[in-house]
Formats: C-alpha cells, sequence, structure tokens
C-alpha cells in the first residue's frame, strides 16, 4: 500500500512534466523505476525519452534485458548511437543497429522493489539525455523494459507566461515612455520591466498570480492585483495612470491696489489699473472689476483669468463719471481671494486743448452808418506764450490798422476793431482782412464793411 502511494505521486510529477509524448507503462512506478530527467537548456537537442514498457515474467519470454530503441528529430531509426547502460559500481555501452536498436541484459543482484528502486540506469550517449532508473530483475523475476528516445530541442521552460500591457496618462491617453513595472507576489519583486516610447511592456514570468505595479514620477502609482498567468498564456494588463496633483484648498492672499489713487480723477479714459501681485502654491491669476455702481451690480469691466497685474481698458469709460473697481486672485484650484477693498476714480471731462485760433468777426460785416455804437470782435486763442500780432490788411495788401503787437501768455483773448485805419480815420467801404500771426503760424478772417 505504500509503494503503491509513492508511485503514484512519481507517476504523476511524470506526467505534468511530458504531457505531450512520453508513453509510460504505470507498472514501472510500482517497482520504484523513475525517470531522471535530462539537464538541457532550451532550445539545445537532446535524448527525450518518449516510451518506457515493462514486460513482466509472463511477457519476457524469459529474458532479462534493456531494450533501447533510439531515433531522430523525425522519428527515424538512428543507428550507431552509442547508449548506456549503468549500476552503482559501473557502466557499459553498446551502439544501435540499423533499426536504431540494440539491448543490454540486467541481472538479479537480490533486489526486491519493496526495499526501493532497482540498480540499473539507461540513457543515450552524444547529448544530454532523459535517464531511466531504478531498474533490475525484481526478486530475481525475468522482466524487461522497452525504452524509446527521441532526439528532441528542448522546449522554452515549462510553465513560464507573459504579462504585457500599455502604459497611458489618464488624463491625455498618451503613452508613457519608460514608466516602471514590477510584478511581485506577496509584496516581494519577482520581476520587472519598463514600458517603451508607445507605452508597451512585457514581463516573462513563471506560471502563478501576481499583483502587478506601474509607476513613473509626476503620476499615481497603479496595482492591478490578483494577476493570474497560466502556462504559455499572455495575460493584458494596461494601466492608466492619474497625474499627481496636490489638492490645493488654501485661497490666495487678497491682492492689494496700487493705481489709480484712490478718489483720484483723470481725463484719460482708459486709465491703467495696478495691483500687487500675490502667489500660491498652485498657480495665481487675477479678476478686474469697474463699475459706475458701487454694488458692482454692473461692471462695465468683468475681466478674469489675467496674468498680468495691470489692466488697460479696451473702450473708453465714460467721462465726467464716478468708477469704482476692485481686484480679487484666484488660484490654479478656483480657490478666490475673495475681493479686494474698492477703490473709485474719477473720468473728467477732456481738458480743452488750446490751439491757436481766430474765431470769425462779430460781426463781420460793418456798418460805417451804425459804426460809433458798433465794433467789431476779433476773439483769438494763443496756445503758449509767444509773440501774437493782430492786424488789419485792405484787399490791396495795404497795412490797416495794427490792434496787436506783444507777446501774449497762453489764452483766449478778445481784441476789437473800430473800423479806422492808422490815421483815426473812418476806412472807404470794402473788403478787409484780419490777419492773426503767433509765432510763425498766421490765421486770416474777413470783414465787409459798408455804407
Ligand atoms: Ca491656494
Ligand atoms: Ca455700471
Amino acid at each position: 500500500m505504500f509503494r503503491k502511494l509513492i508511485s503514484t505521486v512519481i507517476a504523476t510529477t511524470l506526467v505534468s512534466v511530458y504531457t505531450y509524448s512520453l508513453e509510460w507503462d504505470p507498472r514501472l512506478n510500482d517497482i520504484y523505476v523513475y525517470l531522471e530527467p535530462a539537464n538541457v537548456a532550451p532550445g539545445q537537442p537532446y535524448w527525450c525519452l518518449i516510451k518506457a514498457i515493462y514486460q513482466d515474467e509472463h511477457e519476457s519470454g524469459g529474458n532479462h534485458n534493456i531494450y533501447y530503441t533510439v531515433l531522430d528529430e523525425n522519428g527515424n531509426p538512428v543507428a550507431n548511437q552509442e547508449v548506456f547502460q549503468g549500476w552503482p559500481s559501473g557502466q557499459t555501452s553498446r551502439p544501435t543497429n540499423e533499426q536504431g536498436q540494440t539491448d543490454i541484459p540486467v541481472w538479479g543482484n537480490n533486489w526486491c522493489p519493496v526495499t526501493g528502486p532497482g540498480p540499473y540506469s539507461a540513457w543515450v550517449g552524444g547529448l544530454p539525455s532523459d535517464k531511466v532508473c531504478g531498474m533490475g530483475m525484481p526478486c530475481n523475476l525475468h522482466v524487461n523494459y522497452l525504452l524509446t528516445w527521441k532526439r528532441t530541442i528542448k522546449s522554452a521552460p515549462s510553465g513560464s507566461g507573459t504579462i504585457s500591457g500599455t502604459v497611458r496618462d489618464a488624463t491625455t491617453g498618451g503613452s508613457i515612455n519608460n514608466a516602471a513595472i514590477e510584478v511581485k507576489q506577496a509584496g516581494t519583486v519577482k520581476y520587472s520591466a519598463y514600458s517603451g516610447s508607445d507605452g508597451r511592456y512585457s514581463v516573462t514570468v513563471a506560471a502563478g498570480t501576481y499583483d502587478v505595479v506601474a509607476s513613473k514620477s509626476g503620476y499615481n502609482m497603479e496595482t492591478k492585483y490578483n494577476i493570474t498567468v497560466n502556462e504559455n498564456q499572455t495575460v493584458t494588463v494596461d494601466f492608466s495612470l492619474t497625474p499627481q496633483t496636490t489638492q490645493d484648498t488654501t485661497p490666495p492672499p487678497v491682492p492689494a491696489l496700487i493705481s489709480p489713487a484712490d478718489g483720484s480723477s483723470t481725463a484719460n479714459p482708459t486709465p491703467t489699473f495696478t495691483w500687487g501681485s500675490v502667489s500660491d502654491p498652485s498657480g495665481v491669476t487675477y479678476s478686474l472689476q469697474v463699475d459706475n455702481d458701487i454694488s458692482f451690480n454692473s461692471p462695465e469691466i468683468n475681466v478674469s483669468g489675467l496674468t498680468n497685474t495691470s489692466y488697460t481698458p479696451t473702450t473708453p469709460l465714460t467721462a465726467n463719471t464716478w468708477y469704482y473697481w476692485r481686484v480679487e486672485a484666484v488660484d490654479g484650484q478656483n480657490n478666490h481671494s475673495g475681493w479686494s477693498i474698492k477703490r473709485k476714480i474719477f473720468i473728467s471731462l477732456p481738458s480743452p486743448t488750446t490751439s491757436l485760433k481766430l474765431y470769425p468777426p462779430s460781426p463781420n460785416v460793418l456798418d460805417l452808418n451804425t459804426i460809433h455804437t458798433n465794433k467789431v470782435l476779433l476773439k483769438y486763442a494763443v496756445p503758449a506764450t509767444d509773440e501774437v500780432e493782430l492786424k488789419i490788411y485792405n484787399i490791396a495788401g495795404e497795412l490797416v490798422a495794427t490792434l496787436i503787437n506783444s507777446v501774449k501768455s497762453k489764452g483766449e483773448y478778445n481784441a476789437y476793431w473800430d473800423g479806422k485805419n492808422l490815421m483815426h480815420e473812418y476806412v472807404s467801404p470794402g473788403v478787409y482782412f484780419v490777419y492773426l500771426k503767433v509765432g510763425d503760424t498766421v490765421k486770416i478772417e474777413k470783414i465787409v464793411v459798408i455804407k
């Protein structure tokens, strides 16, 4: 009973490794015969045992031999191939014949299987070879062992599979290069790899169950648990890594207003508003409101997302109007500082721009019949302190009167012509010209004198 149990365990082990080709007589297990697999690297040729038949004392025909058959990769006999038989104190060998066969006898040696495996083993020379061990004449019975080897290329390690997939950015969907992949069991890294520029990775692992971890600087680590990989199986494990963001719940400081000064006045309808910068770990933008309503219910300017600490309106504010303005800062996580204190600014009327002017004479028709009650008003403007000449010429270009010939400062002035010439006589009816010269600039108006 004990022997049966042991044999079953051995048989199960052998079958799991050699399922693909080995025909193994189960009675061999009953007498402790076992297989010692060749020690051979994957991809290398070796002698692979494909058949082991037992002939008991009723089937053996009275013989007590090991019968060897040696085949090549295609199953054809290999002639003159040396085969071996070993025992604890020595070994012998023989070449195969044209049928790829030979045989070597075994002897009694007082072996009974109840004590364990028999003394003889068998293998093929020239290459690594599977070895059949534990043979002999059980309790001196005449039995045979019929063994067949086939030259075979060692396959990849049994029991391996692949974990592969792609690592992507969860936000953009773009592939992540050089992400670290760790394949763990019970917290211990068993295998590792890195993703390529296309985000792909591939890891060859022993069949089993793993946790697979993807990590990359700037991203949150991601773990896929309990990934089971079977022999020769490729399991796809994709990752979608979330970029790291430090959660910011603290509002930025409230900005301080700089200019225009509170309560100031300007004739510029597009004044530049300026405030102090503030900083925040998640970054800052600014919002500006300008409103003629102190409650900011109808802002004429309402801009946000400003990265500069100043803003110049693109459309003019209304003149002769008070405006209120305020600023707030908003950080990268949309936390608002709250509005600053407000300031007010007055947009004044445009200041009169004084340029050289000669207004039309009033009246511009002078009646000599009423001249004693009616002078001509000559109004003019001087833009800056300068020499001023105001004269009357007749149509022939002759000077009639000099009304002003002096330096005047900036401003508007009134002068009068009483219709008289240089000799203080009334002029004749006709066309006369008012000649204003300030610096190098001349203005001329016309007066008609009638009677
Ligand atoms: Ca903040
Ligand atoms: Ca408004």
